[in-house]
């Protein structure tokens, strides 16, 4: 019988390059990981994600992947894999690798094949199409998510090939059956090496539409990097969802306890609720919070809303693609308060949250210089664009040393200035924060059920109760505020939390847990 673990679970995502290096060449990799397994189970997590650690030209670091069923010597090998996995296994952590079905790397040996001959049957697992303008103009008007146009020209062919990411990432065409048949294999190859869940990239892109008709409205390439735009030309086909119920009957034949969530990164939560289902995806991404600024009433529109669609929600802050949240809450001190406030809010939720990787240290989005970046997304918007590094600098295990605990080599992104002060072994504020609310949150489970009630409150005040009776309280205002509810105090994100027989004392800026029975 399925647990449906997932429901609840909190899930911490590694971005493997960055979260520990164990052979000294500057880049994260799977025994890193496995030896800091018990900073995962200090902290209370359920499970992890770890981020493509497949073969790869690295031009969009893994998620350009040249073999789906191997590892790259990079991050380790097989052997190393499986010992992760059993040694998560053996402390209940359970694992979810990173699935990247809408394209390749251009080094895959079916894209090299389908280059090297234009009639081998490889060409028809991804979209090579004739150019407009005697061949000399792409097909169509698409633009890549990183920007630029979405289509290189094969030289030898004179055909253009489509490519939403980086011109090393060409799409597969999901149209073609074959695909479907190597992604199945590809499933069970993991499947039946033991691993509890997929994340699945880009899932609402794999199908494109078939005429591949030029778009009505171009992003620009900050809205393109933002994902705040529709593209109904582009992606989120009716077909997609498909794929995603011959998925979940594969995953389902195994013992029940595999999950699926996908990266459907759409801005209309009405689009994404069609990828979940008990035939289909078990979660989608929900990426409303991210999108939401610090204002309860603008949050509680957010959660509401998300609580509405999802059956149960995810909560997601931060990831390798965003700016970090302390940043986007104001930086320094006052968004590492702000920061904490709203993750323990979404912990007091039903729901799944997946933390990421240094969130949990109160990490700001670190200053990357321009010539140690990385992201494909700077070189293609011709830097009008920063990217996504200042969210991937490593993750600072010690206070001392240069490699600051991470690697003994030399960094593949420089760490950021924050990395003495808030390193795990100066056991910050925040650190002791996340640790005490998933505690108390895994203490609590068992008897929250899944109702929220919200209760009413003043403007910058965000209230609700759960069954079980935890209450949970957010203020935003920049001073204390005394909200007529009381109870047990069990938590505060900051001092000066107090409890009289007729009101609670929220401090500014923070989030206080009641139990009110
Ligand atoms: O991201 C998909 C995606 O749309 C994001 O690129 C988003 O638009 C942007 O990065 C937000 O700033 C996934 C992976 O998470 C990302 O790391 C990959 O670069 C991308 O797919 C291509 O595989």
């Amino acid at each position: 019988m399925s647990s449906e673990w997932w429901r609840d679970a909190v899930v911490y995502e590694i971005y493997i390059r960055s979260f520990a290096d164990s052979d000294g060449d500057g880049i994260g990799d799977l025994e890193g990981i496995r030896t800091h397994l018990d900073h995962l189970v200090g902290l209370g997590v359920d499970a992890l994600w770890v981020t493509p650690f497949y073969p790869s030209p690295m031009a969009d670091h893994g998620y350009d992947v040249a073999d789906y069923t191997n590892i790259d010597p990079r991050f380790g090998d097989l052997a190393a894999f499986d010992r992760l996995l059993a040694e998560a296994h053996d402390r209940a952590l359970r694992v979810i690798v990173d699935l990247v079905p809408n394209h390749t790397s251009s080094e895959h040996p079916w894209f090299r094949e389908a280059v090297a001959d234009p009639s081998s049957p490889m060409r028809a697992r991804y979209i090579f199409r004739d150019g407009r303008d005697g061949g000399a103009a792409p097909p169509n008007n698409w633009t890549s998510v990183f920007g630029g146009p979405a289509w290189t020209r094969d030289e030898a062919s004179g055909q253009w090939y489509l490519h939403l990411f980086d011109k090393g990432q060409p799409d597969l065409d999901w149209h073609n059956a074959e695909v479907h048949e190597e992604w199945r294999s590809i499933l069970r190859f993991w499947l039946d090496r033991g691993v509890d869940g997929f994340r699945i990239d880009v899932a609402h892109a794999l199908y494109k539409s078939a005429t591949l008709e030029d778009e009505k409205v171009l992003a620009t390439a900050e809205q393109a990097a933002a994902g705040n735009i529709g593209r109904p030309q582009v992606w989120d086909q009716p077909e997609v969802i498909d794929v995603f119920r011959d998925w979940r009957r594969l995953t389902d034949s195994y013992d029940g306890d595999r999950m699926m969530v996908g990266e459907v990164f759409l801005l209309d939560v009405d689009r994404v609720k069609r990828y979940v289902g008990d035939d289909r995806l078990h979660q989608a991404f929900n990426f409303t919070v991210f999108r939401t600024r610090w204002d309860a009433a603008a949050l509680r529109a957010t959660l509401e809303r998300a609580l509405d669609v999802f059956d149960p929600p995810t909560w997601v802050l931060s990831n390798h693609d965003l700016t970090r949240h302390v940043s986007r809450y104001g930086g320094g001190e006052l968004g590492r308060r702000r920061g904490l406030a709203v993750t323990a809010t979404l912990l007091a939720l039903p729901g799944s949250p997946y933390l990421y990787q240094g969130e949990e240290l109160g990490l700001e989005e670190s200053e990357v210089p321009p010539d140690r970046r990385t992201d494909p997304t700077w070189f293609r918007s011709g830097g009008t664009v920063v990217g996504r590094d200042g969210c991937r600098t490593p993750m600072p295990w010690s206070a001392s040393g240069a490699g600051h605990g991470f690697t003994t080599g030399e960094p593949w992104l420089p760490f950021g200035a924050d990395a003495t002060t808030q390193a795990v072994d100066n056991d910050p504020a925040v650190l002791q924060a996340y640790r005490a609310l998933l505690a108390l949150r895994r203490a609590l489970r068992p008897e929250l059920g899944t109702g929220v009630t919200w209760l009413e409150s003043a403007a910058d005040v965000l209230a609700f109760r759960r069954e079980g009776g935890l209450v949970c309280v957010l203020n935003t205002a920049a001073e204390a505020v005394d909200v007529p509810l009381t109870g047990e105090l069990l938590l505060a994100t900051a001092t000066g939390a107090a409890v009289s027989t007729s009101a609670v004392t929220v401090p500014a800026a923070s989030t206080v847990w009641l139990r009110d029975r």
